[in-house]
């Protein structure tokens, strides 16, 4: 910060008493897009009150970088709202909770068994391609008919995380995944949207058919994870560590045994439930949402479906199934893969930061308590920073030759950064290249003939939603003659 020179605040857009900037903002459903368009008038760094809350909205990639990353620490909390204390018992998960040693060591103690699982493992690249291969048996039998993908993918993404989180998996059509399909959609449609009743909390007491729902849809989930819970501990050991769920009973019991325990680093049953709660619906929407992307963009271009088709072809045939070791060969796929998650951000807004000490961003004061939104969509759209960032372009991301991925633009951040950045992204990318190497190298993806090309727009909540869209899945030619 500058010394002896006082800074100003941002630029705000027009508040009332009590409701705020809310008129600017009401009846405009898709939030990113009226935040980015917001810029025109107001700079790229703009605020605005949400209730009594004041809110800080980031647009550019020089900013987002200094709260993310140059001033990390000090904006490196959550806010405390209705739909997501009730999401997550008042913070006891990883995502939505404030700064502070629990947070640090719940991060610290996933972030281990993730990578004592997973990442770098042979076992999670051959849970996932177990996953693949059910879902290819599925497109086959399928074959010719519009199917709707969407259960089929959430299917194999979320027995990828059962597999890490409970040593289980489910099988098509059993109840309690189509029980999970319901409430996670329910949930996705009314958490953090910053709602009404995230504004004025005392709304509460008045009926809403959105928290009616969330509440709905959180008791059959918070069914589902004790059932896993007390099976967990009913069968645990302590020797051998199956699983996510494990490897938290397993620091618990050591906690527990040492004597005295650390202060400050309690974890409770709330605190491994909401963890693991945390881990399988990041785990399971996000992923799911780049694959509906991909597929549904597949669908509009179908050049560039022919592209890593060809390049699949001449890099690993159609005798052996693709490998996360080629990674490497298959530069046209991971640069589509990239292209998906720049155009259609998964999450647009990151998860809402907030200032922790006063500070600053760029030449503005900012007060401790602000809620800082980074718009993830403005970033990734910034005319300075991507050539005209509306087109569906994967060779952005190639270099001259076509053979190395590598991002045009510092502008890029679609699993955040710093301190608060995703802790799934290496397996996100690991199922995200697999599934969709395997996919494509054995079928064409098309829109049914009698149906227009599904719409790009997305729906803006806690994930920026596909619509629902059908696919044709034609086994490829080249896959059946070799077969
Ligand atoms: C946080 C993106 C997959 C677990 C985040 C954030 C983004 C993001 C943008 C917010 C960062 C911020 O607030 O600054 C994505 C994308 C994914 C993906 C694009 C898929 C392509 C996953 C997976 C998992 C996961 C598979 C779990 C295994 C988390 C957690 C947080 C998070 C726990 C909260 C981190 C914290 O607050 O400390 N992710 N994510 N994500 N993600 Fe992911
Ligand atoms: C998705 C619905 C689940 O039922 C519960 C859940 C838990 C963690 C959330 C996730 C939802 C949405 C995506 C989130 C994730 C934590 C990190 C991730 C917000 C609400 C992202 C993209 O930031």
């Amino acid at each position: 910060m500058a010394t002896g020179t006082a800074l100003g605040r941002p630029r705000s857009l027009p508040a009332l008493p009590l409701v705020g900037s809310l008129l600017q903002l009401a009846g405009h459903p898709q939030l990113h897009l009226r935040l980015w368009r917001l810029q025109g008038h107001y700079g790229s760094l703009y605020a605005l009150w949400m209730g009594s809350h004041y809110v800080v909205v980031v647009n550019s990639y020089r900013h987002a970088r200094e709260v993310l990353l140059k001033k990390g620490k000090d904006f490196a909390g959550r806010p405390r709202t209705v739909t997501t204390d009730l999401l997550s018992r008042g913070g006891k998960d990883i995502a939505f909770a404030s700064y502070g040693p629990l947070w640090k060591f719940q991060r610290k103690l996933v972030h281990t068994a993730l990578s004592m699982f997973g990442e770098g493992s042979l076992a999670l690249e051959r849970i996932i391609c177990r996953e693949a291969a059910s879902l290819c048996e599925t497109l086959s039998a399928a074959q010719d008919t519009a199917l709707d993908m969407a259960p089929e993918l959430t299917r194999a993404v979320t027995n990828v995380v059962c597999s890490l989180c409970f040593n289980s998996s489910y099988r098509r059509g059993d109840p309690e995944f189509e029980a999970m399909l319901e409430y996670s959609q329910g949930i996705v449609d009314t958490v953090a949207k910053e709602s009404l009743v995230d504004i004025f909390p005392w709304l509460q007491v008045f009926p809403n058919k959105d928290l009616a729902l969330l509440k709905k849809c959180l008791q059959v989930r918070d069914q589902l994870l004790l059932q896993k819970f007390t099976e967990h501990k009913e069968a645990f050991c302590g020797d051998t560590v199956k699983d996510l769920m494990d490897a938290l009973l397993q620091v618990r019991l050591s906690a527990e045994n040492s004597s005295p325990p650390e202060p400050g680093l309690e974890l409770t049953d709330d605190h491994l439930l909401m963890t693991v709660g945390d881990i399988f619906g990041a785990g399971v929407e996000t992923t799911t949402t780049v694959l509906k992307w991909a597929v549904l963009y597949l669908l509009h271009y179908p050049e560039i479906q022919r592209k890593i088709q060809e390049e699949m072809d001449h890099k690993i045939g159609l005798v052996r199934h693709p490998h996360l070791s080629d990674r490497p060969l298959l530069p046209y796929l991971e640069a589509t893969i990239s292209e998906v998650l720049r155009i259609r951000p998964v999450s647009p807004l990151l998860i809402p930061h907030v200032s922790l000490a006063d500070t600053s961003i760029g030449e503005y004061s900012i007060p401790k308590g602000a809620r800082v939104i980074i718009n993830l969509w403005s970033v990734h759209h910034d005319e300075k920073e991507w050539e005209k960032p509306e087109e569906f372009n994967p060779g952005r991301f190639l270099d001259e030759r076509g053979q190395h991925i590598h991002s045009p633009s510092p502008s890029y951040l679609p699993f955040g950064a710093g301190i608060r950045v995703c802790l799934g992204k290496v397996l996100a990318k690991m199922e995200l290249f697999l599934f969709l190497a395997w996919v494509l190298q054995r079928f064409t993806l098309e829109c049914p003939e009698d149906q227009p090309l599904p719409s790009l727009e997305g729906k803006f909540g806690v994930v920026l939603q596909v619509q629902k869209f059908q696919v044709k899945a034609r086994l490829r030619e080249a896959w059946r003659a070799a077969s």
